[in-house]
């Protein structure tokens, strides 16, 4: 196995080719003195970014970092701190270019009228609200939710008392269609600047930002221009996390697939779409240490030559603590169309041969398979709903629409294995509440097992099915 880990570290340094400083995780075997040994034979400093892991952040060059892989007795692998992704929403990404080009032309000014307000970034967490009424006045729209059945389950409290980690670009804790549904650090104090549960953040109340290292997980938003030039699709977390539990009879908006779950924000993917390696870590292992039974993954890519040993391992102590991980099962690698096999052309983390891993193709109203959308007959597990998804978007909004330009002819959806996700990982907050004695794959079996044969999954994924929830107790 060591030998293994040091091969692969040997590779970093042939890759890389150049002597610049870049960020490497460090694996020891244990936590202790071999740390400040490390430091006075190779320099730098260390920063820890997982204890159980015992992982460490080393900033250094290549060739220092495959000389210490290769000769530190201690040292159990050295990898890049890679550079994780936000999945592309394909129906923005097939716009950008177009909407960029048409935008050159205009003044923003006029802009701003056309797109609104952008919400301001890191509002105070606002304590959860008392108990609203009323008819959710756009559920009706919702098809996602309509079609696999949900309402069905919820005269059953869909969802209650389980945790459901949204790992993601953040999540507007203030929504008014959310608020109530955030999960609460009863453990810690508000505001008092003192860690007071002692799980390494201070005044983390509804989970924490691990892109920027602060304890407001806001899904911060930018202007229409920034987003179209600068890249990333903000707001994606908020959509992913209404999916999964947005409030249900409060007169506002939409409901979840699991309106009684709470929703463990877990930012660590920019507003740019950019994470890392060290920041997926932490938010895994936060999520898992403070009591998540579920974690949605809307991210990934493609397969690199080197694996993402740091990567794997924190969601192989995520299956060891009975944690299911939903993974979208990715939007297509060359272009929009069908050459999207996960089999042969593995997606990561949702092609990863872990047994907690559940990975999600997309489908439409239909039930035809996303013409984004990857497929898998050995690594999708199976299909949900996510083509043009009405969800919850910062500032009390609600959108299946990121933009629509009707003078110019454009028009993006809220499309991808990203809102797919969210469905199947609602659902298993469902069966979980259901079934509070089932182990995590019982759960996984529960809900797989009721899925709906579909002509557009047969031979695409394993269950050749659909998420369906009519039949699910
Ligand atoms: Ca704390
Ligand atoms: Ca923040
Ligand atoms: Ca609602």
């Amino acid at each position: 196995m060591r030998n293994l880990f040091r091969m692969s570290a040997l590779c970093i340094s042939l890759a890389a080719g150049v002597a610049q400083a870049a960020e490497y995780l460090v694996r020891f075997d244990s936590i202790g003195q071999e740390q400040e040994r490390f430091i006075s034979n190779n320099g730098g400093t260390l920063t820890l970014v997982s204890r159980e892991g015992v992982l460490f952040k080393w900033v250094t060059n290549h060739e220092k970092a495959s000389e210490v892989a290769n000769w530190e007795p201690s040292v159990r692998y050295v990898q890049p701190n890679f550079t994780i992704r936000l999945l592309q929403n394909p129906s923005l990404e097939a716009n950008r270019e177009a909407i960029a080009n048409a935008l050159a032309f205009m003044d923003p000014m006029d802009m701003g009228d056309i797109f609104g307000e952008t919400p301001a970034d890191n509002p105070d967490i606002p304590p959860a609200p008392g108990r609203a009424s009323g008819a959710d006045p756009m559920l009706t729209d919702d098809w996602g939710i309509q079609s696999i059945g949900t309402p069905t389950t919820w005269t059953r409290n869909a969802g209650k008392g389980i945790i459901v980690a949204v790992t993601d670009s953040g999540v507007d804790y203030t929504h008014e269609d959310l608020v109530a549904n955030m999960w609460r650090n009863t453990k810690e104090i508000p505001d008092n600047g003192i860690d007071d549960d002692k799980n390494g953040y201070v005044d983390d109340i509804v989970g924490w930002d691990f892109a920027m290292d602060d304890n407001k997980p806001y899904d911060m938003t930018v202007d229409f221009f920034s987003l179209i030039f600068g890249g990333g699709n903000p707001g994606h977390g908020t959509h992913v996390s209404g999916v999964i539990g947005a409030t249900k009879d409060n007169g506002k908006g939409v409901a979840g697939v699991a309106p009684n779950a709470q929703i463990m924000g877990c930012r660590f993917i920019t507003e740019k779409g950019s994470g890392t390696t060290e920041s997926a870590i932490k938010a895994i292992d936060y999520a898992v240490a403070n009591g998540a039974k579920v974690i949605n993954a809307s991210w990934g890519g493609e397969k690199g030559d080197e694996d993402d040993t740091a990567l794997i391992e924190s969601i192989q102590r995520a299956e060891k603590a009975g944690v299911i991980f939903v993974a979208a099962a990715g939007n297509g690698r060359n272009g929009v169309g069908y050459d999207n096999d996960n089999d042969p052309k593995p997606s990561i983390p949702a092609t990863l041969n872990l047994p907690n891993i559940v990975s999600v193709a997309a489908i439409d109203v239909n039930d035809g398979l996303g013409a984004f959308s990857n497929f898998g007959n050995r690594t999708v597990r199976l299909g949900a709903p996510g083509v043009k998804i009405l969800s919850t978007v910062p500032g009390d909004r609600y959108q299946d629409t990121v933009i629509d330009i009707p003078f110019l002819g454009m028009t993006a959806h809220w499309d991808g294995t990203s809102m797919a996700s969210p469905h199947v990982a609602g659902a298993f907050a469902t069966a979980w509440s259901d079934n509070p004695t089932f182990t995590y794959q019982q759960i996984i079996d529960l809900v797989l097992k009721n899925t709906k044969p579909i002509a557009a999954l047969n031979g695409k994924t394993v269950t050749g099915g659909r998420l369906e929830l009519r039949q699910l107790r």
